[in-house]
């Protein structure tokens, strides 16, 4: 069954770094949905548990250049 979490992204100014963001989660396994808001510097992510963990969508926003963590 399906989670969301929600994420602070550090570092996006334009769109287009949403973009990448976004990009960048959806290329890892077991993810339903992403929207990355650039104005808010947040993203929410509604994924699989049993494909994917917090931690990995964490390391696929770093990847790319910007600084995320976990918020509840
Ligand atoms: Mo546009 Mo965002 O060059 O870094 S992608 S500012």
């Amino acid at each position: 069954n399906e989670s969301t979490a929600f994420f602070s992204v550090i570092g996006m100014t334009c769109s287009a770094c949403a973009g990448s963001v976004e990009k960048a989660i959806k290329r890892l396994p077991g993810i339903r949905e992403a929207v990355v808001d650039v104005l808010n510097a947040k993203a929410r992510v509604q994924f699989y548990a049993s494909f994917v963990n917090l931690d990995q969508i964490c390391e696929a926003i770093n990847d790319v250049g910007f600084e995320a963590s976990i918020v509840n």
